[in-house]
């Protein structure tokens, strides 16, 4: 059964609203942050009118409600991803968190001068900025897998690069710009033929695809909540048991240890090791009703729709005449859409779009490199998830040849 897009949108109370008086919001800026169910929104209003207490730290029946919610969603969250165990979801505050979890904690155990560290071209800041700092601390080396001019990652090159022995391979699974989708199972697998650990940037493909973590056989993934229904302040990083058990803490205070002493202390273990301090506990039971939410409809009636959307929105695209698409066809890619428009700022694209109601995001995408590699300094980019429908990206289109009756 296909998914019942009206009975979704339901769920969505935002979508309701106007952007103005006669205006009707049209939200195709989800891969920057998801809108969020009614589910989710309970889940957390319930957590602060009837649970709220810190987790972990009292035996009173509000501190042990708390900490069996929290901990209950990181059980569901480990489930939606196949984890092993919920011992190998750390919470963090986003993907970006996560990434730098591994760049501090992992990689400046394990990662000397020399040591060759491989990213891609089409990599989100958050899997760049990391290791340009460590480069500068370390001197590590980079290298990239190029990206080809139909926005998919040379993977004959990137076999060659394997020859360098790379110590990581560090990728995003899905472009946030180009919207490709990445052969990870593959990339990790050949990581490991020369012995690199892998850390997969997941923060576009958990909210759309079904992710299994063991049979992508990923050492490490990061991921956030609020891209996937749930809400900001929260995601996660899962690992290997035996590399984050290995790995010294990253933060140090509160909850993180076993035992304090005036000049020493011992780790707590997993995944309490890495969660410094009082965590985001409402969100955390947010997240945890997100995946709940998003595992009732099905990931794969998710995927199935935004795939149907993604076709139809990049044919009607296609048919203006000065807009030009980015990233490979629809069957490669995920729910992305970015696009130039003749020689008009792409800021001036979402601007006038805007005073329609659509929601678009203009800019480099935190992907400035990508960017760069195509020759522009920005893209305007439509995004969809299970709550857009073929009739917004009709306003969409409605709206661009707007947009070019305004410059012409
Ligand atoms: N991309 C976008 O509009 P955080 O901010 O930590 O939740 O996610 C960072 C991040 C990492 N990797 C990829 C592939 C991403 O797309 C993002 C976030 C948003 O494209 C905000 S810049």
């Amino acid at each position: 059964m296909k998914l019942d897009v009206v009975e979704v949108r339901k769920d969505f109370p935002i979508l309701e609203r106007e952007a103005r008086p006669g205006v009707r919001v049209t939200y195709l800026d989800s891969t920057a942050t998801s809108q969020k169910p009614v589910q989710v929104i309970q889940a957390m209003d319930d957590f602060y009118r009837k649970s709220n207490a810190n987790i972990h730290r009292g035996v009173h029946t509000l501190a042990e409600e708390s900490t069996a919610l929290y901990e209950g969603a990181r059980e569901r969250i480990a489930k939606f991803i196949n984890a092993e165990s919920a011992r190998q979801v750390i919470y963090t505050r986003n993907t970006t968190e996560s990434i730098n979890l591994v760049a501090y904690s992992w990689a400046r155990a394990n990662l000397k001068q020399g040591d060759l560290v491989i990213l891609t071209e089409m990599e989100h800041h958050s899997n760049l900025v990391p290791w340009h700092m460590l480069q500068a601390e370390r001197g590590i080396e980079l290298d990239f897998i190029p990206v080809t001019e139909d926005g998919l990652l040379d993977l004959e090159v990137y076999k060659s690069q394997l020859n360098r022995r790379p110590k990581l391979v560090s990728f995003t699974h899905m472009s946030n710009v180009l919207g490709t989708i990445n052969p990870a199972a593959e990339i990790i697998r050949l990581a490991h033929e020369v012995g690199a650990v892998t850390l997969v940037d997941g923060a576009q493909s958990v909210p759309h695809l079904t992710v299994d973590v063991q049979a992508l056989g990923a050492d490490f993934y990061a991921f956030s909540a609020h891209k996937m229904c749930g809400p900001t302040g929260i995601g996660a990083l899962y690992g290997k048991q035996d590399l984050l058990e290995s790995m010294p803490p990253f933060l140090g205070g509160g909850d993180m240890i076993r035992e304090v002493k005036l000049r020493s202390f011992r780790p707590n273990s997993l995944p309490h090791k890495f969660e410094a301090g009082t965590p985001a506990i409402a969100e955390a039971v947010g997240f945890g009703a997100a995946v709940d939410y998003l595992s009732a409809i099905g990931m794969d009636k998710i995927a199935a729709h935004e795939h149907e959307i993604t076709e139809y929105a990049l044919e009607r695209l296609e048919e203006i005449p000065g807009v030009k698409l980015f990233g490979p066809s629809a069957d490669k890619k995920g729910g992305v859409a970015a696009f130039t428009l003749e020689d008009i700022h792409p800021h001036d694209v979402a601007q006038i779009l805007d005073q329609d109601g659509i929601a678009v995001r203009a800019g480099h995408h935190c992907a400035q490199p990508l960017h760069e590699k195509f020759g522009i300094p920005a893209t305007s980019r439509a995004s969809f998830y299970l709550y857009s429908t073929k009739e917004e990206v009709d306003f969409l289109v409605n709206g661009i040849y707007k947009v070019k009756e305004m410059f012409s």
